[in-house]
């Protein structure tokens, strides 16, 4: 499949007929999308036989790496077993029942139940679903309002994208729907002024405790983030921004949902975002990591208080969808948590290579684009500025982030842009080797990006 005769072809038939995530059709088409046919450790191949670094492991899910024949063999056998049933009427099967129970064994204590879907909006749109259930169960059908966060990423449903507050996704669909707000990031680069990053911690925290004060405790249902904010630019959070926003949540009696579609199996250097923050939450959100990406499939924990009620609420659950809990997609997560487990990619991840990654990263802060070094496990972030010491940055209509994130393009090195940061989540398995050429190669991309904007 590499060939130049077949990458013309097929951009000119994507350009007619293919509408893309995310992207405008137009420009693209002018451009014609690069062809990726193959794809093998943290490499991916396009049709032209560039090999490419994927800083990214794909959109922040390949956690095992690509070209991995154990889970391609996985879901090949469940393929011939059981290519399909379902868990509707009264019918279950042992690739569901084991991923239930294995996710209840790896998840902190307390999220002992599942709710299967398929992609990690699915499964967001189920949490926001059942938290209604939960309340209506609870005789108090007035706590309705869902709390997110500024630049916080659920999803793109209409309940997900509800629940997202980075705002360029809202206007096209005139959203958010009703009951759906939003309160500060713990963005401290960014919001953090003369605050320490505790203070500035404490102080994003109770701007969840003055909105819900503002609307009444009786009138909010839950409060939604991720351990790490991903999408939304890599936010890491103060140490003192997730104990306090646990006290408010018990304090006001507000579900908390911690959405680990990013942050789950591995990424921060433990098995969960809640495990590296100590968080217990009664939802909690799985996507992306729980395949690695090899086959779409979503899970929602529920905690103690909303799983018994659910449980025990003696009628029927009026939810669910055709590929909820599908026996491949089992198959493939089983097999990828077992490989996370035997391989120990998790320990790794938080005591050997992320170390080493965020070591490597740090080598950037000299740079004078470079404004933050951040990064937590196998997660990392460069914010690029224009004045260093008082962490200005460039006016957004400069493109700093999109110009460098085209070289890192040009020069086959995935790194995603969240305005002016450049963010990294490779595969978990990328050897030190591959980190150093990773580092070598954005060092370059911030060069050619310094050089870009000095000549503008
Ligand atoms: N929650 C979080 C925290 C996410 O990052 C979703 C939910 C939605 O998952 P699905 O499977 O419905 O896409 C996500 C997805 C990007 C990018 O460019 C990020 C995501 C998806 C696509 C692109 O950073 N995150």
């Amino acid at each position: 499949m590499t060939s130049n005769t077949g990458t013309r072809a097929w951009q000119a038939a994507d350009a007619r007929h293919h509408i893309h995530p995310f992207t405008d059709a137009a420009a693209l088409a002018a451009q014609g999308a690069r062809v990726i046919v193959r794809a093998n450790g943290v490499w991916i191949e396009d049709s032209e036989g560039h090999r490419i670094l994927d800083g990214m492991a794909g959109l922040w899910c390949v956690n095992v790496g690509y070209g991995n024949l154990e889970l391609a063999e996985a879901g090949y056998q469940a393929l011939r077993d059981l290519p399909y049933y379902n868990s509707f009427f009264q019918t279950t099967h042992p690739y569901a029942v084991e991923l239930a129970a294995k996710l209840a064994s790896i998840t902190p204590p307390g999220l002992d139940r599942v709710v299967f879907a398929n992609s990690g909006s699915e499964a967001n749109d189920t949490i926001i679903k059942l938290t209604r259930y939960y309340w209506n169960l609870q005789g108090r059908p007035k706590k309705k309002i869902m709390i997110g966060r500024n630049m916080g990423y659920h999803g793109v449903t209409l309940g997900a994208a509800s629940l997202s507050g980075l705002t360029p996704m809202h206007p096209q669909w005139d959203l958010p729907l009703p009951g759906f707000v939003y309160v500060d990031a713990p963005y401290w680069y960014g919001e953090g002024g003369d605050l320490t990053p505790h203070e500035f911690g404490l102080k994003a925290a109770r701007s969840l405790e003055t909105k819900i004060l503002e609307l009444g405790a009786e009138n909010v249902a839950a409060f939604i983030g991720e351990p790490i904010q991903g999408a939304g630019g890599v936010i890491i959070p103060p140490d003192s921004y997730w104990p306090e926003i646990q006290r408010i949540c018990a304090e006001h009696d507000i579900l908390l949902i911690v959405d680990e579609v990013v942050c789950g199996f591995g990424r921060t250097g433990k098995w969960f975002g809640c495990d590296t923050y100590g968080i217990r939450p009664d939802f909690m959100t799985l996507a992306k990591g729980l395949s690695s990406g090899y086959i779409p499939i979503s899970a929602v924990m529920l905690g103690t208080r909303v799983g018994d009620a659910i449980a025990n609420a003696n009628e029927e659950l009026v939810h669910g969808y055709t590929y909820s809990g599908h026996p491949v997609a089992c198959a493939v997560a089983l097999k990828n948590i077992e490989i996370l487990e035997r391989d120990k990619l998790v320990e790794k991840a938080g005591n050997t290579i992320g170390p080493y990654l965020q070591d490597q990263l740090g080598s950037l802060r000299d740079h004078p684009l470079v404004g933050e070094v951040r990064g937590v496990g196998m997660i990392g972030a460069v914010e690029l500025v224009a004045d260093k010491a008082s962490r200005r940055h460039f006016p957004p209509q400069m493109d700093v982030g999109p110009r460098c994130r085209n070289h890192c393009f040009s020069n086959d090195l995935i790194m995603r842009a969240i305005r002016d940061t450049m963010v990294v989540s490779p595969p978990l398995t990328i050897s030190r080797a591959e980190v150093d050429e990773l580092v070598r190669r954005a060092h370059m991309c911030l060069d050619l990006t310094a050089k870009e904007i000095a000549s503008l």
